[in-house]
């Protein structure tokens, strides 16, 4: 189909993988730009990952697509609303230094409960 999503896909990427349904993942939400899906380790009640489907090393990256950054922010919106309280932490690591171990950027979206100041 020649589309931008394979066009971005990275061979080597988990997530472009996961994106493709090439490694199975509980999804929790799903549109043209965007998946969701559980974090295989869990930092909080809900641990979900908001993934852009095209391959985006990190944050700064996706910041020159402010549309797609947004989006994913909405996403992670509605994912703490059904699956938790609606307040929700958002996080990107960004670089080895930060703590980032998938270079294809994701928003981890924490919630339910109550959150410790500094907890992932
Ligand atoms: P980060 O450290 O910010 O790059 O977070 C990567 C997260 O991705 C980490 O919390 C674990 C999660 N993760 C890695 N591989 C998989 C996978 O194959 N499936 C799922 N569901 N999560 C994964």
């Amino acid at each position: 189909m020649g589309n931008s999503v394979t066009e971005h896909r990275d061979p080597d990427c988990v997530f472009c993988k996961i994106v493709a349904g090439e490694i199975p993942s509980e999804r929790v939400h799903e549109d043209e730009q965007v998946i969701a899906f559980k974090d295989l380790s869990p930092k909080a009640p809900v641990h979900v990952l908001v993934v852009p489907r095209e391959h985006r090393r990190d944050v700064r990256e996706l910041a020159g697509d402010p549309a797609l950054l947004a989006h994913t922010a909405e996403v992670a919106s509605k994912v703490a609303s059904e699956q938790a309280d609606g307040d929700f932490r958002l996080i990107f690591n960004t670089g080895a230094n930060a703590g980032q171990t998938v270079f294809h950027v994701h928003a981890h979206v924490l919630a339910g409960g109550t959150l410790a100041e500094g907890e992932m």
